[in-house]
């Protein structure tokens, strides 16, 4: 394939993904659903995150989860312990989710995720092929941990640009590990000034209370 043939072929993926979450959102906005993308590299911490949230939270709001993965139920089989319904995607190979899945996901599910709701949708853990692909959400949150160096917004700042929090996760880990905080959160700063930054820790609970906050302004402001 010529390079033009495929920068056309490129444009064509894009304009048919951002067409189609175009109409997730206007099904979401309707129905005042609120959707957080979450994504992060693998293991940063996304579905333990989701298991103390729903679990802390599940009383005062309706929540709903969607998981990506290439393989297996792991992530949806976690949150449901919770009592918290989800509804697992594999993407069989693919690195990141796009908005036709999660349209599908809506058809099958549109009867369990409620209005007045807050949606939290799982992307696969990659911090490069999500970060192009509006899913129809509110509010994208990159997740990021100390175990995984504090470079991380400079050399991927396609994810951190396209953001609106970033939560840096394990922070009980911090004294056993080279991370320096205020570099990367200036960094942070480097590629998105305006994104917003949470450090907490999913294990010891610190700072959760935080993130509580911004899912509960957020909500009520979309
Ligand atoms: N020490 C510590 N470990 C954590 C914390 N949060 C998550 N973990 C651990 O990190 C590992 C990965 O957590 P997951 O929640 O599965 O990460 P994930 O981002 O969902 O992973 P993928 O879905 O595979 O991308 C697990 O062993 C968690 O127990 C934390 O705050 N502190
Ligand atoms: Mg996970």
């Amino acid at each position: 394939m010529t390079k033009a043939k495929k920068i056309e072929v490129e444009k064509n993926v894009f304009a048919r993904n951002d067409e189609i979450a175009k109409q997730n959102r206007e099904y979401f906005d309707a129905n005042n659903i609120f959707v957080v993308n979450l994504v992060s590299s693998p293991g940063s911490g996304k579905t333990t995150l989701l298991e103390v949230t729903l679990t802390e939270l599940k009383e005062r709001l309706d929540f709903f989860v969607i998981e990506g993965d290439l393989q297996t139920e792991n992530d949806a089989n976690r949150i449901r312990t919770t009592g918290v319904q989800a509804y697992q995607i594999n993407t069989d190979g693919g690195c990141h989710l796009d908005s036709s899945m999660i349209q599908k996901a809506l058809q099958y599910q549109k009867s369990c995720i409620k209005k007045n709701s807050v949606l939290f949708i799982e992307n696969v853990g990659n911090l490069v092929c999500p970060s192009y692909f509006d899913l129809g959400e509110h509010k994208r949150v990159v997740v990021i941990s100390v175990t995984e160096g504090d470079d991380k917004p400079i050399k991927y700042p396609n994810m951190f640009q396209s953001s609106d929090l970033c939560i840096i996760n394990k922070i009980d880990l911090l004294e056993y590990v080279d991370f320096d905080i205020d570099r990367c959160v200036e960094y942070v700063k480097q590629v998105n000034s305006k994104l917003e930054i949470i450090t907490l820790s999913t294990k010891t609970g610190e700072n959760m209370g935080k993130w509580y906050e911004w899912i509960e302004k957020n909500q009520k402001s979309n």
